[in-house]
């Protein structure tokens, strides 16, 4: 009788065995090898390595490793699979703690204020928490860090872009083949599901969804449910108090303990169960080197938790794919195309970055407008207004997830800017620093002042001045959403191959110009898997 078990899932099963088997052992690497007894070393050389562990480095590392071909990769991180003293891998938001952010002395929570008060932040021991916010001067920027990489913090909102959107974006890239193969493999491998409609409408978990519907609807606009990797059944199971509380215990920015297919679970395990892939963490990569036979040397920083640097350690490869996000590819890339190490990178390094034209903002509803003490922390409903031909909006219906009725409701609104911003590298702090003015946020304001103003009318209710410091309505000066830096066609080929380099490939969300109109892991995910399917058949020996 033929297996019931796709490869995938019995992959997927053996990497998570050795993550479960590494995080108990408390070692630094991971590896499905039935050798391993013993945690693997750092190699001197590799025939592929990739940096990072978010949504494009984990589908290269899977395909790679499927292909048989032995992948390290590089992750500054940690491994989140170890209980603290609490019983919890992560802490939650309404209590964080040295967990919470990567090495802060206090937590830098998106909502600033609550009725003017900082009640959200703490001081924390600086750590290698799995939240970082970079700041830039006038934009700073939400990443995750450790093995799973922004899949770790994120509201698992899963959403394939708007094919016209997509076209408008990327209109080089095969559209037919995207949405015929590529999204749906992403959507796969991701495990993305979707909320049972009659559910949502009777649920305590949705009830702010449902109070920012009303108001919308009242306006004359539309809304969407939002597909998500938050498993939903789990999530139903929390309302009904069978399982441990994650989504209903204030949990997603610092990392949810349940319920959440993070890539850790999904892409990463089935990764490390092909046993051709190893997780090195908390293994930064400072530079990259070539060179006279084509190979790529790595210099790469090793530390441990609490941030001491216990060793550098020079790794080689012949294949390297950088897969460290919007901020962290594009800073590699700066650095070794201005320091000369890599001369043959051209001007498009560090260009083409945006903010996917995220803006956030609160409404406070009517006394009678209750929105619940008790919400999910992952959306799962949007207000869809992107056929607007002036003010395109995809605003997520957020919670305030406090454990008290608050009378608010909080979107984060993805609108089309047009402005971009770019890097240039800081030879004294050896570091890219993000161009970006105050300004050039306006668009997002404008487009979402548009949508809002007329919600607002139609209820006669008004904007929250009260949650981003002094009397501001609208968030524009920090990102969930980095895209951008090298992006696809420019800093690189149509797949990913940055030009001027052979055998160097970008996979992450820094390939994107900037915007996708939705949130954009999936597009990160889909696209990755196509650039990699022709780069495994086209350059890659075997
Ligand atoms: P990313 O996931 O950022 O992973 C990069 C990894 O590389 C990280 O683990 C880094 O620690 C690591 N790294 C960086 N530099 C180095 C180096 N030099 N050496 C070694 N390792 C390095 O890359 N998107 C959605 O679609 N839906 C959502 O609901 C959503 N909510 C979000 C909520 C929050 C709070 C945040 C922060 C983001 C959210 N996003 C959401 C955005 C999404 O997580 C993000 O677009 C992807 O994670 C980006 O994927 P990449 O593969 O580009």
């Amino acid at each position: 009788m033929p297996s019931m078990v796709s490869p995938m899932s019995r992959r997927r099963f053996l990497g998570m065995a050795a993550l479960n088997s590494a995080a108990a052992l408390g070692v630094t690497a991971v590896s499905a090898r039935p050798a391993s007894a013993e945690p693997p070393v750092l190699p001197e050389f590799s025939p592929a390595v990739v940096i990072g562990t978010g949504y494009g480095a984990a589908v290269t590392a899977l395909r790679l490793g499927e292909a048989g071909i032995p992948t390290v990769m590089l992750e500054m991180g940690r491994l989140w699979n170890t209980p603290a003293g609490d019983g919890n891998v992560f802490c939650s938001m309404l209590k964080p703690d040295e967990r919470s952010m990567w090495f802060k002395n206090r937590t830098e929570a998106p909502l600033a204020t609550f009725l003017w008060l900082d009640l959200a932040n703490h001081d924390i021991r600086p750590h290698a928490g799995v939240l970082d916010r970079v700041h830039f001067g006038d934009m700073s920027v939400y990443v995750g860090r450790g093995v799973g990489g922004g899949s770790l913090v994120n509201g698992a909102m899963a959403v394939t872009p708007r094919r016209d959107y997509f076209e408008e974006i990327l209109p080089e890239v095969d559209a037919d083949e995207m949405y015929g193969k590529y999204f749906p493999r992403a959507n796969a491998g991701l495990g993305v599901n979707h909320v049972d409609p009659a559910w949502f409408e009777t649920c305590k978990s949705y009830g702010y969804a449902r109070v920012s519907r009303k108001a919308a609807q009242k306006a004359g606009f539309g809304t969407a449910f939002v597909p998500s990797v938050y498993d939903f059944d789990y999530l139903r199971r929390e309302e009904l108090g069978e399982v441990p509380r994650s989504a209903l215990g204030s949990e997603v920015i610092y990392g949810n303990n349940h319920g959440k297919r993070s890539l850790d679970k999904t892409y990463l395990a089935a990764a490390l169960g092909t046993g051709n892939v190893t997780i090195q963490t908390l293994h930064e990569v400072r530079e990259i080197l070539r060179q006279p036979d084509g190979t790529y040397t790595l210099v790469v920083r090793q530390t441990d938790a609490d941030g001491t640097v216990v060793g550098t350690r020079h790794l080689g490869t012949r294949h390297l794919f950088l897969g460290a996000g919007s901020l962290g590819s594009t800073e590699l890339l700066l650095r070794a195309r201005d320091t000369g190490r890599l001369p043959e990178l051209g001007e498009e390094i560090g260009r083409g970055w945006g903010t996917n034209g995220n803006v956030m903002l609160g409404r406070a509803n009517h006394i009678w407008d209750t929105t619940g003490t008790l919400q999910s922390a992952m959306p799962a409903l949007g207000i869809d207004n992107w056929s607007d031909p002036v003010h395109p909006v995809f605003a997520e219906i957020a919670p305030v997830p406090a454990g008290l009725e608050t009378w608010a409701s909080l979107y984060l609104a993805i609108t089309k800017n047009p402005e971009r911003g770019h890097f240039t590298y800081d030879a004294a702090t050896d570091s890219a620093r993000l161009q970006w003015s105050v300004s050039q946020g306006q668009p997002s304001i404008d487009a979402a002042k548009a949508l809002f103003d007329k919600i607002n009318r139609a209820n006669a209710t008004i904007y929250r001045y009260d949650l981003f410091g002094g009397t501001r309505t609208f968030e524009n000066r920090f990102t969930y959403h980095p895209l951008g830096g090298l992006v696809l066609g420019k800093a690189t080929d149509l797949y990913g191959r940055v030009k001027g380099c052979p055998n160097l490939y970008v996979t992450d969300g820094s390939l994107i110009p900037g915007s996708t109109g939705v949130n954009p892991f999936v597009t990160i995910t889909a696209l990755a898997e196509r650039n990699i399917e022709r780069v495994l058949a086209e350059d890659v020996p075997r």
